[in-house]
């Protein structure tokens, strides 16, 4: 992934800090950082310099050992660093402890995660599902933060939607997530309604992990209007609208749904976004088919579909019908994992990806380029036939 952004002043200076555990191959802490870094840019950071260490575990005081805190210490002061992030979820004590060495913002990957989920929220529901998980992860951390919230002014690492500052009270969070809560219920009780009227409707949702053009087959599908961009968890909220494709040519049967697209998911997306965006997912909850969007120009896109498998199961969406859309076509290399080599390699063509694995899966795949608008007729039948069966 190559996202060198031109080093711009506005933009906090961060470094990545990641585990490489004894049993995963080296390559895939060099992707997950790849995605971490991809967060801190999305989140308004350009990295520096990444540090990685090969551990059979995670330093349960430190996360990494002493040596390599060292290390990043030295890194942090020469260049005036504002945030180390590291690639897991920290617990209080570890945050405390890296604090005493490590002279910046200590961000790890939820936070960073909960960061870009605030900034992107755009209506009260969003607002509140996020500030509810923010809430949630905050609390147990209090006293773990409580120097890390002083000495930041503003920028990346829990920054409240709407500007509001974060109390640093225990019974005030525990308060504030009380009342969080309840206007939830209250704008839930709204969506329950809007929802309800829609029940007699054939319901398709879209699903995938984050950026892999979910909004741009929305937009071509249902012709929404809604934001597309290279960023994760560029839209949070979801969209539905009303798709009518013309009647079939043999049965002149007409094919009328509603299509929704909402938030993607990430691997270890905080358990508490999870939780607090259950309602926003109640569109896939309730949905008759998910269209499952995939990025096959993605070098890790079968661990991203297993991330999405897995997040559909804990939301209890794991048994519905399923159509599988392979996009981003126009991209894809023959061999993902060996991208610098293969730069201008040929790209396979629609008729050698139905030979591959992928086209095997099931009866309902299909490879298509939102982009290029390639495939899609392929796509709206494949639709039609499994709508038409509801
Ligand atoms: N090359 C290529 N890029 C695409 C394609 N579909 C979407 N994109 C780009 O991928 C990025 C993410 O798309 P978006 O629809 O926002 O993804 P979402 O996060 O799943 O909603 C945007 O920059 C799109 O322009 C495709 O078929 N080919
Ligand atoms: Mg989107």
């Amino acid at each position: 992934m190559n996202f060198h952004v031109n080093k711009d002043a506005d933009l906090e200076k961060a470094i990545l800090i990641g585990v490489e555990p004894k049993n995963l191959p080296l390559k895939s802490t060099v992707v997950y950082l790849d995605e971490l870094e991809f967060l801190a840019f999305t989140a308004g950071a350009q990295t520096l310099k990444r540090f990685t260490q090969r551990l059979e575990y995670p330093n349960p005081k430190t996360y990494i050992g002493k040596g390599k805190i060292e290390d990043v210490s030295a890194y942090v002061k020469e260049h005036a660093i504002d945030l180390a992030i590291f690639d897991d979820e920290l617990s209080p004590s570890q945050i405390r402890n890296l604090e005493e060495h490590i002279h910046c913002k200590i961000v790890d990957r939820s936070s960073l995660i909960l960061d870009i989920f605030a900034k992107n929220a755009q209506t009260a529901q969003a607002r509140t599902q996020v500030e509810l998980a923010q809430s949630e992860y905050l609390l147990p951390r209090l006293t773990g933060m409580w120097t890390h919230l002083q000495k930041q002014k503003g920028g990346i690492g829990m920054k409240g939607p709407g500007e509001k500052e974060i109390e640093t009270d225990r019974r005030v969070i525990r308060d504030k997530i009380a009342k969080l809560k309840q206007e939830l219920k209250d704008i839930d009780k709204q969506a329950v309604t809007r929802r309800k009227n829609r029940e007699s409707q054939k319901r398709v949702a879209l699903v995938g992990y984050t950026n892999v053009g979910k909004s741009t087959l929305i937009n071509l599908l249902a012709k929404a209007d809604v934001l597309a961009q290279d960023k994760l968890f560029a839209t949070l909220d979801s969209t539905v609208r009303k798709v009518v494709f013309p009647p079939d040519p043999v049965t002149y049967k007409p094919c009328i749904f509603l299509l929704s697209d909402t938030v993607g998911f990430i691997r270890k997306l905080p358990h508490q976004l999870v939780e607090s965006f259950k309602s926003t997912l109640d569109e896939v909850i309730e949905a008759d088919i998910l269209l499952h969007v995939v990025d096959v120009s993605h070098s890790q896109f079968e661990e991203q579909m297993e991330t999405v498998m897995e997040t559909l199961l804990e939301i209890g969406a794991g048994n519905k019908p399923i159509i599988t859309i392979f996009n981003k076509i126009d991209k894809y290399k023959p061999d993902a994992t060996s991208e610098d080599i293969f730069e201008d390699e040929a790209i396979y063509d629609l008729a050698t990806l139905k030979k591959t694995w992928m086209a095997k899966l099931n009866d309902n795949i299909v490879f298509v380029s939102a982009k290029d608008g390639k495939n899609l007729d392929e796509l709206k039948d494949l639709m039609r036939r499994n709508i038409e069966t509801l």
